[in-house]
């Protein structure tokens, strides 16, 4: 049996727009705007508007959390929700007192809190005007992010600006999955670009006010996907290099480093898609970087050369496709491959070429349909989301014990929430909700948390 170090951390993530409902809230984020207009594009047609009830429940399901052995917890503070006005940036007083006894309650409750400021949830206010394509938005970052430092800043030791960056820019804008669905490749590297930026500017504002408490950290969460090439023929190597470099090494470099790798500016110049970018602007991402990182991981990308007619296409089809492992194991219901084995690359990658940099594991979780079927007495009997848990932490343990600089673990989610427009298919969390009344139990996989949390034994 393998075992987590002593000081290791046991928790779970969650994001304000997927667990609090509207109750109380006075804008529309994009979600928000997408589900009024267009409900049934929304997994049977549920929207954000109560998800998880959180805003009334909180101080219930932090006992909760605490039972399932929560040690530390993410969740992100709404934009949207934080304002009365958006536009006149009028604070929403009760708003604010919500949050705060919130993170008062986590503090009560012996659980350490990283709060993270932005998850997708773009306010529709500034989507109207260009949202992450338009810079206004990265200095309306900033400045928001400002307010949250000065609002919370007494509470909050850890921060994050945002959380998976590149999703952002792939499902919005470089593809259609998400309303506005504008599908345009080069607009989704700007974005990227613009994020990195707004993400600098909030660390610059955060150095500033936070100057004298070497106690107050701040991080950037990224998703990573380890690229695994379909074999060692050189041309399928450079496919998985070159899908490292868009999806990973992109953010890792901005964020750790302060710069954007040399590489990607000669491909994207090549392909006409550069973004435009200041020498003052590359200056402060130089300048502004994380103190720690969050990383997800679900799943890795394989990936195989492209087709020879794709060669030329402006977009990463001309670098690769993807490859379908036959042997894959697959979370069928998520279409995601169950591969523990990469946590081995991503502890060694951040370990030799990110100066070791200190991390936690910010996502990893298991989404499951119809977890109905596994009731007994009451009780969801997740053994399948235990053995994920327990083989993610087998390598995240070896890659500890072989120096990865990895302080904690969090599981996506404590609670079932709502997931954007799969919405409530698949459930993650060790607590089940049942939406019929919001009634929580703790799921099989809680009692099984509670116990590696508390022994430490995996
Ligand atoms: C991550 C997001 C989370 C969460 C999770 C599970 O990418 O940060 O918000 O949703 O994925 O994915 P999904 O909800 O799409 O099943």
């Amino acid at each position: 049996m393998n075992k987590l170090p002593k000081e290791f951390l046991l928790g779970g993530s969650i994001s304000g727009p997927q667990t609090e409902g509207w109750t109380n809230k006075k804008n529309d984020n994009i979600f928000d705007y997408w589900y009024k207009n267009e409900p049934s594009d929304f997994f049977n047609s549920i929207g954000p508007d109560v998800t998880s009830n959180m805003f009334n429940t909180y101080k219930e399901d932090i006992k909760l959390f605490k039972k399932v052995g929560l040690k530390i917890f993410r969740t992100t503070v709404q934009w949207s929700r934080l304002f009365k006005n958006i536009e006149t940036w009028e604070v929403d007083e009760e708003n604010v007192e919500f949050y705060r006894d919130y993170f008062s309650e986590l503090k009560k409750a012996d659980i350490k809190v990283v709060l993270n400021l932005f998850h997708f949830d773009i306010p529709y206010f500034w989507h109207q005007k260009g949202g992450w394509e338009n810079k206004i938005f990265t200095d309306a970052f900033a400045k928001y992010a400002e307010i949250c430092f000065n609002t919370f800043g007494d509470l909050i030791d850890s921060w994050a600006t945002m959380n998976e960056p590149i999703v952002v820019s792939e499902s919005f804008y470089a593809h259609d999955f998400w309303w506005p669905k504008l599908n345009n490749f080069k607009k989704g590297i700007q974005v990227s670009y613009n994020e990195i930026l707004a993400s600098a500017k909030a660390i610059k504002k955060f150095k500033t006010i936070f100057k004298d408490d070497s106690k107050k950290e701040i991080s950037i969460i990224l998703n990573l996907t380890p690229a695994i090439p379909k074999d060692n023929e050189i041309e399928n190597v450079y496919a998985a290099k070159m899908k490292d470099l868009f999806s990973n090494r992109f953010f890792l470099d901005a964020s750790i480093k302060g710069e954007i790798p040399s590489l990607l500016i000669e491909k994207l110049t090549e392909m006409e898609c550069m973004f435009e970018y200041t020498t003052e602007e590359l200056d402060l991402i130089k300048n502004n970087t994380i103190d720690f990182l969050g990383v997800n991981y679900y799943a890795p990308c394989r990936v195989e050369a492209p087709k020879k007619e794709n060669l030329n296409n402006k977009d990463m089809s001309r670098f690769f496709e993807q490859y379908f492992w036959p042997e894959a194991k697959m979370n069928i219901y998520r279409g995601w491959e169950i591969f523990p084995n990469s946590i081995s690359d991503i502890c060694k990658i951040i370990k030799d070429e990110y100066n070791n940099i200190k991390w936690f594991m910010s996502e990893n979780g298991m989404g499951v349909q119809d977890e109905e079927r596994f009731l007994v007495d009451g009780v969801v009997h997740d053994d399948y989301r235990i053995d994920f848990i327990k083989e993610h932490l087998n390598f995240l343990s070896k890659g500890i014990s072989e120096g990865a600089n990895c302080f904690a673990y969090c599981i996506w989610a404590p609670i079932d929430c709502w997931s954007w427009a799969n919405s409530y298919k698949n459930r993650y969390g060790l607590i089940r909700v049942d939406l019929k009344d919001q009634k929580r139990t703790i799921k099989k996989s809680g009692e099984y948390f509670k116990k590696v949390s508390d022994t430490k034994e995996i």
